[in-house]
């Protein structure tokens, strides 16, 4: 392709830390120089995407829609991050196909169910626990871990810096800067 621009897809359960993460890259990104431009479900689930629900057939479309938009924003030269969830391995696979294979980063943010649940910064695993909310990814609703992210991360076992540093020289080598 003739610009030098990609997608950095994050995926992970709810509270894994995918935003936090995907934040401070967008900071680093920035003092460096880099525009990018963030999807996430402030942005797309409150807008664009308001009409899906979290069934498996909403998520998928969900991601479709995300991976579409992602394209454009790609196309239009900039370093596009999006932070979803994106639980199925088959749905990812098609966002790679659109975006192409050679503009998809994607960044696993591993943090265990464990950990997500006891930290349940907004409650909702208890309501997911309690039945309170259906099809809670990880509860009541699958969650399937890529097999060859371009980088893992272990929130438990390295600082957000840390993490982001790894992101960062996986993408130096992609966009020369
Ligand atoms: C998972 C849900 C659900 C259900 C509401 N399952 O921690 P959050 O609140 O801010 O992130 C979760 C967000 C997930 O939306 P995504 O668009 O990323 O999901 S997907 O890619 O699977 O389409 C959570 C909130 O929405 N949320 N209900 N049932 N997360």
């Amino acid at each position: 392709n003739d610009h030098n621009s990609f997608v950095i897809w994050f995926t992970g359960l709810s509270g894994s830390g995918k935003s936090t993460i995907a934040n401070h890259l967008e900071k680093e990104l920035f003092k460096n120089g880099i525009r990018t431009y963030s999807l996430d479900g402030d942005n797309v689930r409150s807008g664009l995407n308001r009409d899906l629900t979290f069934s498996l057939e909403d998520r998928k479309e969900n991601n479709r829609r995300i991976a579409e938009v992602a394209k454009l924003f790609m196309d239009a030269g900039m370093v596009t991050i999006t932070a979803f969830i994106s639980p199925l391995r088959k749905d990812r696979e098609e966002a790679k196909k659109v975006i192409g294979q050679d503009n998809f980063v994607e960044i696993f943010v591993n943090t265990p169910l464990k950990i997500c649940e006891e930290r349940d910064v907004k409650g909702l695993y208890k309501k997911a626990r309690a039945g309170e909310i259906k099809n809670f990814t990880g509860i009541s609703s699958p969650y399937e871990a890529p097999e060859d992210p371009a980088v893992e991360i272990r929130a438990e076992e390295e600082t957000v810096e840390e993490s982001v540093e790894r992101v960062i020289k996986v993408l130096k080598e992609k966009l020369k800067y």
